[in-house]
């Protein structure tokens, strides 16, 4: 009877979204959307109105401000720490600027042994500490129910830019450097894992409860070489905050093959992205981890009708059962009407609330 007690007081007390990830029993599908804070939110444009991205990630109360205003407005069931993914390059020594209407711009480039071996990962937890002044900032005011999720760019992915500089179409300086020097691509990708393990540990310290790698990259590896230059290394993180006691998702980009091969990583939950069938993805993967995703980000242009009818179909594979956690399947995109957020957050609610009470 205590035990059964002990055990009720526990899952009510332990937020929904870690409970979904360790696959125990939840009433309801939690919900939280990649890229939740940013450009769609009016907040969030009027905020930037006055100061600039970097500005934003750098001074703790804005980056907070800017994490809690997607809470505010639709009660998520996690935040996800307003950073960016390129804040190791800079920290690493490479320039990083936001053009306006561009993107991300790296310099200078990575594209030989002279241009890494200035670079070390010693000391970045210092450089970064912004980071750590963001989390407890955050931490402050978040609810306790509400997990707040640190994240860090895959070694692959962080390596794309700064190879490239820049976002890519082809990809064609890290793929030459992939094929001409593999040696100095894996000595980039050392450097970089260790720099994101030192980083992650640092926002564990801090205060974050889950952490979510984007290996948003990942996908254009052919699949045979995904394993060694990118899975491996996102392993490698796992394995290093394995005795910390919380979640680590992997997100790779780029489809079912990419499931299977990450399937055994030690992951507690893997991100399927929005072209993949998350039924399949379910029969590959979520036996091994639990399952976030996966709605189509352009599906929120979409009436009320069609809206539901995904929010249904996506919530249908899981039914009842534990194990998954709802999603876009990639970044909401900056011109989403903040209405049409709201009614997604809703029908996630109303819909999986439904089919666990039916069950
Ligand atoms: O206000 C602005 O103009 C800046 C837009 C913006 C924002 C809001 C950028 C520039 N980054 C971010 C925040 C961000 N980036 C977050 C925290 C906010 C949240 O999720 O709510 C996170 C987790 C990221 C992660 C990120 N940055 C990724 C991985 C996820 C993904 O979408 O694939 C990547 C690839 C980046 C690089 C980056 N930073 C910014 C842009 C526009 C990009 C993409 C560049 C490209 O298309 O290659």
């Amino acid at each position: 009877m205590r035990i059964w007690i002990e055990e009720v007081y526990m899952n009510s007390a332990s937020p929904l979204f870690l409970r979904a990830i360790r696959k125990e029993a939840v009433d309801r599908t939690p919900l939280w959307m990649m890229r939740q804070a940013g450009r769609y939110l009016p907040e969030y444009r009027e905020l930037r109105q006055k100061y600039d991205f970097l500005t934003v990630c750098k001074t703790p109360e804005l980056a907070a401000e800017v994490t809690l205003q997607p809470l505010r407005r639709f009660g998520f069931d996690a935040a996800i720490l307003f950073s960016d993914i390129l804040v190791i390059p800079e920290a690493l020594g490479q320039e990083l600027r936001f053009a306006k209407n561009h993107g991300p711009l790296l310099n200078p480039v990575v594209r030989s042994a002279e241009d890494l071996a200035t670079m070390s990962a010693e000391g970045i937890e210092e450089k970064l500490d912004y980071v750590a002044g963001a989390i407890q900032e955050i931490n402050r005011h978040l609810d306790p129910q509400v997990p707040l999720i640190g994240f860090s760019g895959s070694p692959w992915t962080l390596a794309v830019y700064m190879i490239e500089g820049q976002g890519s179409k082809n990809f064609q300086n890290v793929k030459k450097m992939l094929y001409t020097d593999p040696e100095l691509m894996h000595q980039l990708l050392d450097l970089l894992t260790d720099a994101v393990i030192r980083y992650v540990k640092m926002q564990v310290q801090a205060g974050v409860k889950a952490l979510q790698i984007f290996d948003t990259w990942g996908g254009i590896l052919p699949i045979p070489l995904f394993q060694e230059y990118s899975a491996r290394y996102m392993q490698k993180i796992i394995d290093a905050v394995q005795s910390e006691d919380l979640p680590v998702t992997l997100f790779s980009k780029g489809g079912i093959a990419l499931l299977e091969e990450l399937k055994d990583s030690g992951a507690a939950m893997l991100g399927v992205d929005w072209g993949t069938d998350l039924a399949r993805a379910r029969s590959v993967a979520g036996a091994n981890a639990a399952l976030q995703g996966n709605l189509d980000p352009a599906l929120l242009y979409g009436s009320k009708k069609v809206i539901a009818r995904e929010v249904e179909r996506c919530l249908q594979v899981f039914g009842a059962e534990s194990g998954h956690v709802c999603n876009l399947g990639h970044g909401i995109l900056p011109d989403i009407p903040v209405d049409n957020v709201a009614f997604f957050v809703d029908q996630v609610r109303e819909i999986s609330s439904r089919l666990h009470k039916s069950a």
